[in-house]
């Protein structure tokens, strides 16, 4: 049984990419921690509550986390019964929202997370946070599946927050620096382009188009005419071994300065940068799997 902790902001591709965790056979989400990114942390945790609920799977472990990037001060953590909701926007479940920051309720893995995959759906999460995880944790991953950053600055430079960086890294180019510099075990990176280009075609999920709204379909459309559930891919990856068809593997960092570059994902294909571990880019991986994956998650 595959042990898989996700590190979410959710969003909709989140919400996705939980269910797909939640519906894998031989997979365990041994637990969610939460960020804000996508949309503010009191909204991430609710948001994810309400997809566990839906599910009936409100016993994974739940811990906020970061309100802040990596290099500013935080603010103190939402807790059980303090979680600075609105009134009126909690959802039953969310007393089973653990009374621990996300990067303590990592730590507390370390015992049982030597067989363990961690899906960080942007790497800017819990594990870039000022280093407060256990010392081990990053030594006791199994692997790291990210969703994040850009890969084709060498040839046209393309971005989706700024004019090339992904928005992922771009929300906290300090912490996906850290954990692309510190987490050495295998690193799978579904990157900004790779997701437009494995866009979905409508036709073949005339199941979702159905429960998306026109407004929707049109926001989440970024090349083409397809569907672009950019998280998935991570967790597709972090649940099947054999979803990713081909990769790269090549040292990779992110861009701290710049006017227009920070946040960027940097690949050192000459390996100027001296870096013994690379991570892997993924080129090309199994659509029909993912189909398969997307309609399992919504039965
Ligand atoms: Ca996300």
């Amino acid at each position: 049984m595959k042990k898989i902790i996700l590190d979410v902001d959710t969003g909709v591709d989140d919400a996705m990419a939980i269910m797909v965790a939640l519906s894998s056979p031989n997979v365990e989400v041994i637990g969610i921690t939460c960020c804000h990114g996508n949309t503010p942390l009191d909204n991430v945790v609710t948001n994810t509550l309400r997809v566990l609920q839906v599910c009936k799977k409100t016993e994974c472990i739940q811990a906020a986390g970061s309100l802040c990037s990596a290099v500013n001060s935080c603010e103190q953590l939402p807790r059980k019964g303090r979680t600075g909701r609105r009134p009126g926007s909690r959802t039953s479940s969310q007393d089973q929202l653990q009374g621990r920051k996300a990067a303590a309720a990592l730590s507390a893995t370390v015992p049982f997370s030597c067989s363990g995959d961690a899906c960080g759906h942007r790497p800017a999460h819990q594990p870039g946070r000022g280093g407060s995880t256990h010392p081990d944790f990053p030594k006791k991953l199994k692997a790291l599946y990210i969703m994040g950053g850009n890969t084709e600055c060498r040839h046209s430079g393309r971005g989706n927050t700024t004019v090339c960086g992904e928005f992922n890294f771009v929300a906290d180019p300090e912490a996906a620096h850290i954990v692309l510099d510190r987490y050495t075990c295998p690193t799978y990176i579904a990157g900004w382009e790779f997701t437009c280009r494995n866009s979905l075609p409508w036709v073949s999920l005339l199941r979702l188009q159905k429960a998306r709204s026109k407004d929707y379909r049109e926001k989440e459309t970024t090349e083409g005419s397809g569907f672009n559930s950019c998280d998935t891919y991570a967790v597709a990856a972090a649940v099947d071994d054999e979803f990713i068809l081909e990769k790269e593997e090549v040292a990779v960092t992110v861009e701290l300065e710049g006017t227009h570059t920070r946040g960027m994902m940097v690949l050192d294909y000459m390996g100027l940068l001296k870096k013994d571990h690379k991570a892997f880019i993924m080129k090309k991986v199994d659509l029909e799997k993912l189909k398969k994956m997307l309609i399992t998650a919504l039965k």
